[in-house]
């Protein structure tokens, strides 16, 4: 990772919009800036055309907005805005300069293109966050909350995601790091005085200590599920047989004519997905091809990937067509007995609004599996189906109550989990009377999985499947 050079990127969407941000961090931003960017009287006025005033940014303050013009050569290119943050006091902690253009792909390419014929480079994906991180302006959770707060789709999403940004999940680690530094301390005191056969602490409260802090631990993982309902929502898969009404139901959820419906069995080949939020919780929609055995070949491959969805879904929603024969509606009925988890799916008798009455139907409703009567014309069914939907992954943390901390992400899990087990083998040492030594390096194993949540300890590996996610220009 080379952090001398000049690295520069588009960082707002490159559509017709009515302006974009291009950012340039790094030693060389000014210089480069003093070079394309200059102050002029209007350049529309034929008089001034030739009077371009240079900028210098040595005379102005960080954090100071100037109206100019980008010029290449002569050719004049826009009028924009620029915004000087000098270091360290700026996002990467490097020289920014943060050129606000008008709007539009080819402007602002034109733009970054005379950026980079100045000798700067083009910035990875989150390279200006991960130099942030580099510099110390944010630790590793910090920056993976800038990354969640972009992508967030939901309020609670956002709620989280701007907590760990603020510091949430840091100072948590900070608070925890100094208790396992204390206990620490006392074992090792005890070694030095290992041979005057002193005990400054009691095995007992040791091993108390220890107990009270992986209980703090615990507790953090245990709002894991909460966490990636927030962050990643719910595969929830609609599936059936063909013609049950499945694409039907997904463009009614959807609001809108994403899916072909149609009277042929069949109609829906490969799977198509949407995101959707629904009573606050995010949903990846998926509508797939319907469950039959066919001699055509797509069709095979369609109902393929439908069981590689179910697989992965956390819900499906089985719909068994009620206008149906009473055979069909068996077979259907058996299937998912056989196949599905109650717990992981709704099973649904749908159409209802053509009101049909099969005894088979009846009778079921009272057994033990629970089932819907839904119709995409009868908007209660529709409201009512939302409700068992999201009463699954209704999770009980208030994201509201202050200093709250959710945890979101996966690699913090495993760090988290990590940390227990040392502490486990801790606790284990301490009971098979094993010397301090051993409990020490345990607990310092717990101190480095807890510094590889911050990146105090990390490495490239980490780092670039980090930001790799990230977009380009943040
Ligand atoms: N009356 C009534 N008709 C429905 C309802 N839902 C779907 N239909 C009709 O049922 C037929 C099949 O609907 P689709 O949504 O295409 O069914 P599908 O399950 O996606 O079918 P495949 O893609 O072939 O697997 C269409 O003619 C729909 O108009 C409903 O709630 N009530
Ligand atoms: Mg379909």
């Amino acid at each position: 990772m080379n952090l001398n050079d000049t690295i520069t990127a588009i960082s707002t969407a490159l559509t017709e919009s009515a302006i974009s941000v291009i950012r340039i961090s790094g030693a060389d931003a000014f210089a480069v800036t003093e070079k394309i960017f200059f102050k002029k009287t209007h350049p529309l006025n034929k008089a001034h055309r030739m009077s371009k005033k240079t900028f210098s940014t040595i005379e102005v303050n960080s954090h100071t907005i100037h109206f100019g013009y980008i010029y290449d050569g002569e050719e004049l290119i826009d009028e924009v805005l620029i915004s000087i943050f000098k270091k360290p006091n700026s996002y990467t902690g490097e020289d920014i300069v943060e050129i606000s253009s008008h709007g539009g792909v080819l402007n602002t390419r034109k733009i970054l293109s005379l950026i980079l014929s100045k000798g700067v480079r083009h910035a990875e994906p989150g390279e200006f966050t991960k130099r942030a991180f580099l510099n110390g302006r944010l630790d590793l959770s910090q920056a993976e909350a800038v990354a969640d707060l972009i992508k967030s789709k939901t309020e609670d999403a956002h709620k989280s995601s701007i907590a760990q940004l603020e510091g949430s999940l840091s100072e948590f680690i900070s608070g925890v790091r100094k208790d396992l530094v204390n206990v620490i301390s006392l074992v090792e005191l005890e070694l030095d005085f290992a041979e005057e056969d002193i005990e400054f602490v009691k095995k007992e409260e040791l091993r108390k200590k220890i107990i009270e802090l992986k209980e703090k631990f615990l507790q953090i993982i245990s709002t894991y599920i909460a966490g990636k309902v927030i962050r990643d929502g719910i595969n929830l898969v609609i599936a059936g047989r063909p013609n049950s009404g499945k694409s039907s139901l997904f463009n009614f959820l959807l609001s809108s004519d994403r899916a072909i419906v149609s009277n042929i069995p069949g109609t829906t080949r490969d799977y198509i997905q949407e995101n959707i939020v629904i009573n606050g919780i995010l949903f990846n929609l998926i509508d797939t091809a319907g469950l039959r055995f066919s001699y055509d070949e797509l069709e095979t491959e369609g109902v393929r990937r439908t069981y590689e969805r179910i697989k992965e879904a956390d819900l499906i929603l089985y719909l068994i067509d009620s206008t149906g024969s009473e055979e069909e509606i068996k077979e259907s009925l058996d299937y998912y007995k056989k196949e599905f988890n109650p717990e992981k799916s709704i099973l649904c008798f749908s159409k209802s609004d053509l009101s049909p009455n099969h005894p088979i139907i009846q009778s079921f409703n009272h057994s033990i599996i629970q089932s819907l009567s839904i119709s995409i014309y009868q908007l209660s069914t529709i409201e009512n189906l939302k409700n068992k939907m999201t009463e699954k992954f209704r999770y009980s943390v208030n994201l509201d109550k202050k200093g709250l901390l959710v945890l979101t992400n996966t690699r913090h899990k495993i760090c988290l989990e990590k940390i227990i087990e040392s502490l486990e083998k801790s606790i284990e040492s301490i009971d098979k009377g094993m010397s301090g030594e051993f409990i020490s390096l345990d607990l310092r194993n717990a101190i480095q999985s807890l510094g590889e949540i911050t990146g105090e300890f990390t490495n490239d590996e980490i780092l670039n499947h980090i930001f790799e996610n990230f977009c380009i220009g943040k």
